[in-house]
């Protein structure tokens, strides 16, 4: 480590990265339209990161790398808000909202109205201050009045700037949120953690920005969309020119929001997006309606709470109450013991839901769950439904407790909890359970693709004992199956031919076909690709494990674990008997029509699920990504497509119909 003081150019260098940094990062997070490859971008803030600890001096408290520079805070300050950050007017109705329209033309009567109408993302709002173009502070909405500042968790999200093009001062206002992608990976961490779940990304993003720890907020991967701007104390002449101003200062704003002429388009706003919000990456509640002029907005001021000229309207609560009847308790194909609520069937956006997780057993007594409760169910975007809450007051007298079994329900077995985890697992590997699902995951769509074999046939062929384990598959025949009840000739040998084309599906889908523990989808591709066969897998010890890609020490083990089990070589040795192809399959070095391309699907295509289109594509060897920016190669539209298909537009990208879709991967319509 050098101690003499940088130079001029050490300086300018410093200077130089911090610029490119940014630039990078908006195009990047803000954009969505990226320059250069996220090697290139990694090298240059390396780089920067060591000039800066060669040369402390060097360091400024906005550059990129002091995201996470912020030392960890107990308890967060409490700032006033310079102007206090009101709430929104709820309507629930079209009528609502004509009448909010009528209400304002009332008040304004000589001209027509416009209006901007924005989504209302279902996130928590933030102020955040810059003062000659540096980030000061990030501030939450607390009660409107104060708000506590959490400046070194603001800080970590990416898309937010820490250095704008601007003197003087400059505030914003906007929605910090956690995309889906997201809230899935921490509550699929926090399960494995055994600690509480989130019950949506609203609480799961409330919780993220109230964190002592910024190292621990930036690996959340909040984000944040900005709808409001001060600049030195003034607003915008107009709604739909502050958010191009936002845009123009660097600024993440949502992309779809509307300029409505007139409060009829507002509606038709809400319908168009009440309708495809499932498309969204991100949860929106509702939509905000907000008179466009800021001379107008001033003439109709506010009320104590709230402004006049905003409305939000809701779209249609995606939630439920209703009873839990009883609790069953499911075994997996790990043997992993899950609690699930057997629910009074209530209709939630369209569905009807009978049966919903409680997760684990700790989560079950955390929540206090008891047979007879009233509970709250939610579904938010694509996610299934969840239990989110009891309604402790209205719980009857005799609701009951459950029991948590010490002997797994379906075989008798002794249930192993291990010391520190959260997740009983019978430990039988011939629990008639956990091979039914064994044999369902082995079979499904993607690992070995066995079509036709779903829950019924494998019920049927356990309960016929034609099959005890996963290779007794390949001793089936036609004789057999067509002794089973409703399996004619004609379905038996459709089956047959599914069965005997599953063994040339290649290493990746049969080792993710085995569930190995751990051992998912990507890690069995790279598994293969790295091992090529079977029996080079079978022989890697720890170290050679180790040194694959993406492998730890936890995964590692469960694959020699896996391994070295008597009843795992067995049914191995019997798979390669049978045929089944245990080496790389060929078609990855096939042609690969497709290879660097990149798509992006929106919608729902006819006869297709989002996994089967995917798969088609990657067959061919594009890669399938999930936002559109200017590297996309074209946006496959199914029906009710999503904001993916506007941003498309926006960025000229090549727009793809299902049938054009079809021809591409070589099917036919
Ligand atoms: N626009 C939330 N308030 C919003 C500026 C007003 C406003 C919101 C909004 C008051 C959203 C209340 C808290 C607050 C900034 C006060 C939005 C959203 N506009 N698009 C009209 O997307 N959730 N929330 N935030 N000032």
């Amino acid at each position: 480590m050098s101690s003499s003081p940088a130079g001029p150019k050490d300086r300018a260098r410093a200077e130089a990265l911090r610029r490119k940094i940014i630039l990078h990062e908006r195009k990047y997070y803000v954009e969505n339209d990226p320059q250069i490859s996220d090697e290139e971008f990694d090298r240059l803030v390396r780089e920067l990161r060591d000039l800066e600890a060669r040369f402390p001096e060097l360091v400024t408290p906005e550059s990129p790398t002091q995201r996470v520079g912020g030392k960890p805070v107990e308890g967060f300050p409490t700032v006033v808000h310079r102007t206090p950050m009101m709430s929104i007017d709820n309507g629930y109705t079209e009528d609502e909202i004509r009448e909010f329209d009528q209400r304002v033309r009332k008040i304004l009567p000589e001209k027509p109205i416009a209006y901007t109408a924005e989504l209302k993302i279902d996130g928590l709002s933030m102020s955040i201050l810059y003062r000659d173009g540096k980030f000061v502070r990030g501030v939450t909405r607390g009660d409107g009045v104060r708000g506590d500042d959490v400046s070194a968790n603001v800080k970590t999200i990416r898309s937010l700037p820490l250095t704008i093009e601007r003197e003087g001062e400059v505030e914003v206002r906007g929605e910090v949120y956690l995309p889906f992608r997201s809230f899935r990976a921490i509550n699929r961490e926090r399960e494995e953690a055994g600690q509480a779940l989130f019950a949506n990304p609203r609480n799961a993003a409330a919780g993220s920005v109230r964190l002592l720890d910024p190292r621990e907020v930036a690996s959340r991967n909040l984000s944040i969309f900005l709808y409001y701007l001060f600049i030195d104390g003034r607003e915008e002449p107009s709604q739909w020119g502050a958010l191009k101003e936002l845009r123009e200062l660097g600024f993440p704003t949502n992309p779809n929001s509307r300029f409505c002429k007139t409060i009829e388009e507002a509606l038709a706003y809400f319908r168009e997006w009440n309708a495809k919000r499932d498309s969204l990456e991100y949860d929106a509640d509702g939509i905000v309606i907000k008179v466009d002029d800021a001379g107008e907005r001033q003439a109709l001021g506010t009320t104590a709470k709230s402004p006049r000229w905003a409305i939000s309207y809701k779209f249609p609560a995606r939630q439920a109450t209703t009873r839990i009847n009883d609790i069953l308790i499911q075994v997996g194909r790990t043997g992993a013991l899950t609690p699930v609520a057997v629910l009074e069937p209530v209709k939630l956006s369209g569905t009807t839901i009978s049966r919903s997780t409680l997760h684990n057993e700790e989560e079950l007594r955390r929540k206090d769950f008891r047979i007879g409760d009233y509970v709250l169910i939610e579904r938010s975007g694509d996610v299934i439904p969840q239990v989110v809450s009891v309604m402790k007051d209205r719980r009857p007298r005799g609701a009951k407790r459950f029991a948590w079994p010490k002997r797994c329900p379906v075989c008798g077995s002794k249930v192993f909890k291990p010391e520190g985890e959260v997740i009983s697992r019978c430990e039988n590997t011939s629990c008639p359970d956990r091979i039914r699902e064994s044999i369902l995951h082995f079979a499904a769509r993607r690992a070995m693709d066995i079509n036709g074999l779903g829950e019924a046939i494998v019920d049927q062929l356990l309960a016929a004992k034609l099959v005890r384990s996963i290779p007794d598959l390949y001793g089936l025949s036609l004789e057999s199956l067509t002794a089973l009840e409703r399996m004619g000739v004609k379905s038996a040998g459709n089956l047959l031919d599914e069965i005997e084309a599953s063994k040339s599906r290649g290493l990746a889908r049969l080792l993710f076909a085995l569930g190995i523990r751990h051992v998912g989808e990507r890690l069995a591709q790279t598994l293969a690709a790295r091992f090529k066969t079977l029996e080079a897998l079978e022989a890697a010890g720890r170290e050679d494990l180790l040194r694959a890609e993406d492998v730890g020490p936890k995964v590692a083990e469960s694959i020699l674990f896996f391994f070295a089990q008597p009843e795992n070589k067995d049914v191995l040795h019997r798979l390669r008997q049978a045929g089944v192809k245990d080496r790389i399959a060929a078609e990855t070095a096939g042609p690969k029509p497709l290879a660097g391309q990149i798509f992006v699907i929106t919608g729902t295509l006819p006869g297709l699920s989002r996994d089967e289109a995917r798969d088609l594509l990657e067959g061919q060897g594009a890669e399938v990504g999930s936002s559109v920016t200017r590297k996309t190669t074209g946006v496959i539209v199914g029906e009710s497509p999503g904001s993916k298909l506007d941003r498309a537009r926006e960025l000229g990208v090549r727009t793809i119909e299902a049938k054009e879709f079809l021809e591409l991967v070589g099917r036919k319509s």
